[in-house]
């Protein structure tokens, strides 16, 4: 039989999640900033629920992992947490830790899922945090004494490694819109610790590269800026909303070097980073051979209707507006907008001005507030969850037709799990948790997604 959307042959089908947000077990392990915060902050996240409470992947691995084949994964990301591996941030590993990863490791490879292993989810050490965290190069150092760690411990298993996933988030929220800790505002520190983060990507890079076989990447959470018109103004906000957020990274991950223009930019305003001797040969020699792309939502950019306060301190935001554009489709389960098509445009541009730089859709996923509410006959019955990954996926088939070299698709998320600020108010997953039982729950899409990766595709 022929089905309508097709894809390659050894497709990646799968799921994404993060150290933090499933493991639990906090007591485990030292604490990062996310405790930290919690601790001093608690009624800052929502319903004030904080990360130790979590969906316990920790202890409950196994059975979650056994869950995933049954709904056809063949691939899996997932994170270390560098404050559970080395509980000072630099030096020593923890052998329980080391079990506990290993164990993960081999059993999704003995239920043939292939583990993508992911350095750095937002979890910063609390121990290298109150060392200045990324503004300090010398965290730099200790990160890549991590990643040599994880790849020697576990890289004769895994294969395809992540150095960051999102490092725009963090820069947003702990340096500019205050939403991670260490909540500043201070658009200088911003982009130094960006400049730091892509120095520790890329001497990962190197490091990997000279030591290690496999592939290793970045994920980043490209997020189109589109233009309200195409008026110069319109399109010059748009433009440099789009070297912010995702030419900042994007640019020296796949090309190994930083846009012109950007540079330019922060000269004019006086904000280029302090950089070392070797930083531009370093990124130059140490692009990435696979990028995973999260995409959520587009943003809608418009040129700004008062210019800014040249006295107020600058900020990326001085270049452009948000523009909430009519009719715009609504998630109205989360607030987000829908715009399927926005992965097709990212996968021509990646293969237009990036070299088709091999990829996958390493985030995509529909977040829905209460969703007990869809509850029938014991199950969430999330048709608009199929419906979304649907619309994306055939948008993802059309890139693939014309020559993108996307490699596969993996949901946000496996099991509905703990999200920063949010916590519990969106959920994510293929399966529901229920927190006070820990039982997990199929949803509809669950089994949807085993037909399609079974199939490797799908009929409208
Ligand atoms: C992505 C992050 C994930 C997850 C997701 C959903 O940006 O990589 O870690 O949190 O967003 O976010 P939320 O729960 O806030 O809707």
């Amino acid at each position: 039989m022929t089905l309508h959307y097709s894809f390659p042959k050894d497709f990646w089908w799968g799921s994404a999640a993060s150290a933090t947000q499933t493991e639990g077990a906090t007591n485990k392990k030292s604490k990062t900033i996310w405790d930290h915060w919690y601790e001093t902050e608690p009624n800052r996240f929502f319903e004030g629920v904080g990360p130790e409470v979590t969906s316990d992947f920790y202890n409950r691995y196994k059975e979650d992992i056994k869950n995933m084949k049954a709904i056809g994964h063949n691939t899996f990301r997932m994170s270390i947490s560098w404050a559970r591996l080395i509980p000072n941030g630099v030096g020593k590993v923890d052998q329980d830790a080391v079990n506990f990863y290993n164990d993960v490791i081999d059993e999704l490879i003995k239920h043939d899922i292939e583990p993508f292993v992911n350095l750095f989810h937002f979890d910063m050490p609390l121990a290298l945090q109150e060392k200045g965290g990324w503004e300090n190069r010398e965290v730099i150092d200790a990160f890549v004494d991590y990643a040599e760690k994880a790849f020697d411990l576990f890289g004769d298993r895994v294969k395809t490694w992540f150095t960051f996933n999102e490092p725009i988030v963090p820069v947003e929220g702990g340096y500019l819109y205050d939403f991670h800790y260490p909540n500043i505002v201070d658009a200088k520190k911003a982009i130094q610790v960006a400049y730091h983060t892509m120095i520790a990507h890329a001497k990962a890079v190197e490091l990997y590269h000279a030591r290690f076989d496999g592939k290793i990447g970045i994920v980043l959470n490209l997020t189109p800026s589109y233009p309200r018109s195409q008026n110069p103004k319109d399109l010059k906000a748009s433009h440099i909303c789009d070297l912010f957020f995702n030419r900042s990274f994007l640019d020296p991950a796949v090309k190994g070097e930083y846009p012109e223009d950007l540079i330019q930019l922060l000269s004019e305003y006086d904000h280029l980073p302090t950089t070392e001797k070797g930083d531009a040969e370093l990124l130059k020699n140490n692009t990435v051979d696979l990028l995973g792309v999260n995409y959520y939502q587009p943003r809608r950019v418009k040129a700004k209707d008062y210019l800014p306060n040249p006295n107020s301190p600058f900020m990326p935001d001085w270049f452009f507006d948000n523009y909430e554009m009519p009719g715009r489709k609504m998630n109205p389960y989360r607030g987000w907008e829908i715009y399927e098509k926005g992965i097709y445009d990212i996968m021509i541009n990646l293969k237009e001005n990036y070299g088709n730089i091999e990829s996958f859709i390493s985030e995509n996923g529909m977040g829905v507030q209460n969703e007990e509410r869809f509850i029938e006959n014991g199950r969430i019955e999330d048709d608009y969850r199929i419906d979304f990954i649907k619309e994306h996926l055939k948008w993802l088939h059309k890139a693939i037709q014309e020559g993108c070299q996307v490699k596969g698709y993996h949901l946000w998320t496996f099991m509905d799990n703990w999200s920063w600020m949010n916590a519990y108010k969106n959920r994510y997953g293929f399966f529901s948790v229920n927190l006070e039982t820990q039982e997990r729950t199929a949803k509809k899409s669950a089994s949807w997604f085993k037909d399609v990766s079974e199939q490797n595709g799908f009929n409208d």
